[in-house]
């Protein structure tokens, strides 16, 4: 049986906080969503350092209501509290020889994954375009040096990856879950060319997903803005 109330902090705009709401979405735990932007108020009363995403659980009346920080520790609770369907993996899903590679694969796009992407690219990139000055030319020269450490994360990425299907081949799991957003992200910018053909089949396997469609409304992926 798992608690009677779940409130996600974070805007939709917010990968990690996707991340999280793919999972409830996934698991069909309903949830509200309060929109707050990183360091905002909202956030800060929420999360030490004004992060995102916070899950608040209110246990009606066991541990009473608690703020679930940190996406790994969120997701690792869903998956305890509402174990089917899983989001976890065992050996023998794709490529897979123990469990915690698929942590270990979480850990390497959180880790590095979210500043490849989004700092050095995604969000330059967006920045640079809505304030209208530079050219394209000018854009890429300044996010050259983002675009190059984007293209070597890609590549360990796809190594980590089975050769077809989710990350874990026919297992879908949080792997997908923490990947998809950023991933999505960079979709609508002219430097997802460098994704390859694995990544466009597997990113198109993942937008048929009812939790997908569900959680892009209010994500740059629909063209949207942090609110
Ligand atoms: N370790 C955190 C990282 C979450 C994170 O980086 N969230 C972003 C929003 S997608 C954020 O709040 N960034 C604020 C900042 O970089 O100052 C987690 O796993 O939940």
């Amino acid at each position: 049986m798992y608690p009677d109330l779940f409130t996600v902090i974070g805007t939709p705009f917010s990968t990690f906080t996707r991340t999280i709401t793919l999972g409830l979405h996934y698991k069909g735990l309903p949830f509200n969503q309060i929109r707050a932007l990183p360091h905002s108020a909202t956030a800060d009363e929420h999360h030490p350092f004004g992060y995102l995403p916070t899950l608040v659980i209110e246990t009606n009346g066991r541990e009473g209501t608690l703020k679930l920080r940190e996406s790994f520790a969120i997701a690792r609770y869903l998956d305890r509290v509402a174990p089917q369907p899983s989001l976890c993996i065992r050996p023998g899903d794709g490529h897979a020889l123990i469990e915690e590679q698929m942590w270990e694969f979480v850990s390497l796009v959180a880790s590095y994954g979210f500043p490849a992407v989004e700092a050095g690219v995604v969000k330059p990139r967006v920045a640079l375009s809505d304030e209208g000055k530079a050219t394209d030319a000018e854009i890429r020269e300044n996010i050259k040096p983002g675009v190059e450490r984007l293209r070597r994360f890609l590549t360990v990425i796809e190594e980590a990856m089975s050769p077809e299907g989710y990350v874990f081949g026919g297992k879908l799991s949080w792997a997908d879950f923490f990947l998809y957003p950023l991933l999505a992200n960079l979709r609508t910018i002219p430097e997802s060319e460098v994704l390859s053909k694995r990544m466009l089949e597997w990113m198109e396997s993942m937008d048929k997903l009812e939790a997908v469609k569900a959680t892009a409304p209010g994500t740059l992926s629909v063209g949207a803005r942090p609110t």
